[in-house]
C-alpha cells in the first residue's frame, strides 16, 4: 500500500488532536491532556529548537563559502532585505483596508467591553505582555542594531540569539572566503558534513510529528473556556483570518509570476512546514522544517536558504504585520475612537513593519509588539491593559494562523531571490523506504 505522505499524517494528527480536546473538555479531562499529553509536544518543539541553531550555523557557513565571491553575498544580501520589506509593507496596507472597511470594533455593546475587561485586562497572559513591551521601549532606537553583534559566540548559540548566531555565521563564511582554498578545505567539510547531520536530524524529528501535532492542537483546545467571548470578537478575528489569506494568494501570484511554478504545487511542498507552524505558532521552532521542505522540495540552493530563511525567520513576519494593522486600528475602533486619523494610521504602518522585525519569532510575540505599535500614535496607558484584553482571547488561534503566513512568505522570497541568483533548480525530493533511508 503507498505510503501515506507526511503532511496527510500531520493534518490527520492536527485533526484527531482537536476532536480528543474537545471530548477531553467536556470529560473534565483537561488535567489529563497537560499532564499526560502536552509534554510530548513540549519535547518536539524542544527538538526542533535543539537543531534550529546548529543547522543555521552549518548551512549559512556552507552556503556562503560556496557562493565563492563576495559580490554574490551583498546581491543576496540587498534582494532579501529589500522583498522582505516590500511584502511587510504590502501586508500591512491589506490589513488596514480591511480593518477600515470592515470595522470590526464599531458597535460593540458596552456589556460586552465590560465582561472582557473584567475577564483579562489584568490577566496573566495581558500584564506579561505589556511587561515585555516596556523592556523593549526602555531600549534605545539603535538597540536592535547593537543586539545583532555578539559579544560571546557560546553565549549567542546558547540562548539561540538568531541575528548573532547569522552575524557570526554570515562573519566566518565571508573570511572562509578570503583565506586560501587549502586552509578552509577542512573547515568548510566540517560544516558541511554537519548540515547534512542536522538534516538527517530534522528528517527523523519529522517522523514524530503527526503525534506531537496531536499532542500541540489538544493543548490548544482545553485553553479555549470563554466560547461566548470568542464569539463577540468573531468579526475581528475573521478580519484577521481574511487578510492572512489574502496574503497567501500574493504569495502564490509572487510564486507563480516570479519563478514560473505551479502555486499549488509550492503549496503541497511547504505544507509540512505550514502546518507545523500552525500547530507550534513559533516560526523559530519551525525553522528547521522549513530549510528542509525549501531546498529538497522546492528546489533552493543551500547557500540562499540558509541566508534567506533564518533571516526571515526573525526579521520577516508578514503574518505579524498584518495582523498588528487590524489589531491596532480594532482596538482603537472599540475605545478610543479620537486615535483613528490618517496620520496615526501611517504611523501604524511604519511602526508595524519594525514591531515585526523586532518580534521574535516565538508564540504570541506579535502581541508584545503591538502595545511598541499602540504607544507610537499615543494611545493612552491607562487603555493599554483593556485594549491587549479585547483581543486576548482568540489571540493564540490568531498567532498560529499568522505563524503560518511568516513562514510561507519566507520560503516566497527564498524562491524568488534564489530564482534571481541562478540558485532555483528542480528538487529531487527523496522519501523514507521502510529502512528509515532516504531514497
Ligand atoms: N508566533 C510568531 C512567530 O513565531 C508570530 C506572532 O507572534 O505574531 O512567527
Amino acid at each position: 500500500m503507498k505510503k501515506l505522505a507526511l503532511h496527510w499524517k500531520i493534518i490527520i494528527g492536527m485533526i484527531l488532536g482537536i476532536i480528543f480536546g474537545f471530548i477531553m473538555n467536556s470529560v473534565g479531562g483537561k488535567n489529563f491532556v497537560s499532564d499526560w499529553i502536552s509534554p510530548f509536544g513540549t519535547i518536539f518543539i524542544n527538538l526542533l529548537k535543539l537543531i534550529a541553531v546548529p543547522l543555521i550555523l552549518a548551512s549559512l557557513i556552507k552556503g556562503i563559502s560556496d557562493l565563492k565571491n563576495i559580490s554574490k553575498i551583498k546581491a543576496m544580501g540587498l534582494r532579501t532585505i529589500s522583498i522582505y520589506i516590500s511584502t511587510t509593507l504590502v501586508a500591512i496596507i491589506i490589513g488596514l483596508s480591511i480593518v477600515n472597511m470592515v470595522k470590526p470594533g464599531e458597535g460593540m455593546p458596552e456589556a460586552t467591553i465590560e465582561k472582557i475587561k473584567t475577564k483579562y485586562a489584568s490577566a496573566e497572559g495581558v500584564s506579561d505582555k505589556l511587561a515585555k513591551a516596556s523592556q523593549h521601549k526602555e531600549s534605545g532606537p539603535l538597540q536592535p542594531l547593537v543586539d545583532i553583534f555578539p559579544s560571546n559566540i557560546f553565549k549567542a548559540l546558547g540562548e539561540a540569539k538568531m541575528l548573532q548566531v547569522i552575524f557570526f555565521a554570515l562573519f566566518v563564511g565571508i573570511c572562509l572566503l578570503l583565506i586560501s582554498e587549502e586552509k578552509a578545505r577542512p573547515l568548510v567539510k566540517f560544516f558541511d558534513s554537519l548540515n547534512e547531520v542536522v538534516m538527517k536530524m530534522v528528517d527523523l524529528i519529522m517522523l514524530f510529528a503527526p503525534y506531537a501535532v496531536f499532542a500541540l492542537m489538544a493543548n490548544v483546545i482545553i485553553a479555549f473556556d470563554d466560547t461566548e467571548i470568542l464569539l463577540k470578537l468573531l468579526n475581528y478575528a475573521l478580519c484577521v483570518v481574511g487578510g492572512l489569506i489574502l496574503m497567501i494568494g500574493f504569495y502564490l501570484i509572487l510564486v507563480s509570476v516570479y519563478t514560473k511554478k505551479s502555486p499549488l504545487w509550492f503549496l503541497k511542498q511547504i505544507s509540512p512546514a505550514q502546518l507545523l507552524a500552525f500547530s507550534t505558532s513559533s516560526s523559530a521552532a519551525t525553522l528547521p522544517v522549513t530549510m528542509e521542505r525549501v531546498e529538497e522540495h522546492l528546489g533552493v540552493d543551500k547557500e540562499v536558504s540558509g541566508f534567506v530563511l533564518p533571516v526571515g525567520a526573525t526579521v520577516n513576519m508578514d503574518g505579524t504585520s498584518l495582523y498588528q494593522g487590524i489589531a491596532a486600528v480594532f482596538i482603537m475602533q472599540v475605545i478610543w475612537p479620537d486615535g483613528l486619523t490618517f496620520m496615526n494610521q501611517l504611523t501604524i504602518i511604519a511602526t508595524a513593519l519594525l514591531a515585526s522585525i523586532g518580534s521574535a519569532a516565538v508564540p504570541s510575540a506579535g502581541m508584545v509588539m503591538l502595545v511598541i505599535v499602540l504607544e507610537s500614535i499615543g494611545f493612552p496607558a491607562e487603555l493599554l491593559p483593556i485594549g491587549l484584553a479585547l483581543i486576548f482571547a482568540v489571540d493564540r488561534p490568531l498567532d498560529m494562523c499568522r505563524t503560518v503566513v511568516n513562514v510561507t512568505g519566507d520560503a516566497t522570497v527564498s524562491m524568488m531571490v534564489a530564482k534571481s541568483l541562478g540558485k532555483l533548480h528542480d528538487p529531487k525530493p527523496k522519501e523514507w523506504d521502510d529502512n528509515y533511508e532516504k531514497v
